[in-house]
């Protein structure tokens, strides 16, 4: 199924029905008193987080919800029905915003989180709630309540604790494919990857955590260049990148250098906080590279690259310093969260 990361939908919630004004008529009461009954409540419309779903596609598809209005009240102290709510079930990292006001009405985070988009409009009161001493006919009654309505914009970002990050054909789908069960595809031309995949990589029997392959950025990404860099929200919720760089490109024209350079100048463009977000090198395909040399050559590229900060040098293909990888990102994930625990 495609994957589709944004929707605007609109939603109504049902007005609420009105009261009636009525009174009893029976054989032998020959002035019977009010029974006009209420109206019902108007529909509502609910979000609900559901695991199971990983796309908003369908709200590109069905883009309106409207929720029925209450039933009117009815003589003899009937009570309108109230109307059925609706339920929208939606991606977990869906965030729902108003497009009037610029409001987040809800930030979905867990599996059967339920929040009110909508509320339905309250039913109206009949005439048997008009009743005094004084006034034993009353002909009031009120109408019901309209129901809210709204402009909302969908917008789902994945909810991963590492996000790769890329030149096309670096080997990120590779690498996640190496490390989690997510099959994504993987293929020798750029941009093989068009929407975000998830993987799960799992260390051991309790300890996991999320990654996230997003689809290639390159220089002049900000002005649209290639898939331009609108998928970089992704990683907004990260709490480290890691910026994969193919050490032996195909091409000896490419200088693997440079493209790290260009590809954290997108970055930069884009977003200065994500920028500041821990960020490693992986050095990837280092089975291309000579085998006595490859330690050598790793070592250069950090030194002319100027890094400072932790690096690995791996092959997504053979495996080859995958685990080690996957070992430093868990304990840097528990070390961080039992720092934020802390605080
Ligand atoms: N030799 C070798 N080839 C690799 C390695 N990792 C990836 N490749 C190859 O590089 C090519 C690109 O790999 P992908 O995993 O699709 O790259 P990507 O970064 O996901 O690319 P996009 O989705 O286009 O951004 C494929 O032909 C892979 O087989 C590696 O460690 N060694
Ligand atoms: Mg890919």
């Amino acid at each position: 199924m495609k994957f589709i990361d944004e929707a605007k939908i609109q939603v109504f919630a049902g007005d609420g029905g009105n009261g009636v004004a009525s009174f009893r008529r029976e054989k032998f009461i020959p002035r019977g008193g009010p029974d006009g009954g209420d109206g019902g409540r108007g529909g509502s419309i609910y979000a609900i987080a559901d695991h199971n779903i990983n796309t908003l596609v369908e709200y590109r598809f069905t883009p309106l919800f409207r929720a029925k209005k209450g039933e009117n009240g009815r003589g003899s102290d009937c009570y309108g029905k109230s109307a059925d709510d609706i339920i929208l079930r939606m991606p977990v990292g869906t965030v729902i915003t108003n497009m009037v006001t610029g409001e987040i009405m809800a930030d979905l985070q867990h599996h059967d989180q339920k929040v009110l988009l909508a509320k339905g409009g309250a039913g109206g009161l009949g005439n048997i709630h008009f009743k005094s001493s004084t006034n034993r006919a009353p002909r009031q009654f009120t109408y019901g309540e309209p129901g809210e309505d709204f402009e909302l914009k969908l917008e789902l970002k994945v909810l991963a604790d590492v996000g790769l990050l890329g030149m096309p054909n670096a080997g990120k789908s590779t690498l996640i494919r190496a490390v989690s069960a997510a099959r994504p595809k993987v293929a020798d031309y750029p941009f093989t990857t068009l929407h975000p995949n998830l993987g799960v990589v799992r260390v051991d029997q309790d300890r996991s955590f999320v990654m996230a392959d997003i689809p290639g950025l390159v220089e002049g990404a900000a002005e649209g260049v290639g898939l331009g860099h609108r998928f970089l929200k992704h990683l907004a919720r990260t709490r480290l990148l890691l910026h994969v760089i193919d050490i032996a490109p195909f091409d000896e024209q490419i200088n693997p250098v440079h493209e790290a350079e260009a590809l954290v100048k997108e970055l930069k463009k884009y977003n200065e906080t994500l920028y500041q977000k821990p960020r490693w090198l992986v050095l990837n395909k280092i089975d291309m590279l000579p085998d006595p040399e490859r330690d050598a050559l790793c070592h250069k590229f950090i030194h002319d690259y100027g890094w400072k900060d932790k690096w690995f040098g791996i092959s997504a293909l053979t495996g080859e310093g995958c685990s080690a990888l996957v070992y430093a990102i868990m304990d840097y994930l528990e070390q961080e969260l039992a720092v934020t625990v802390e605080e």
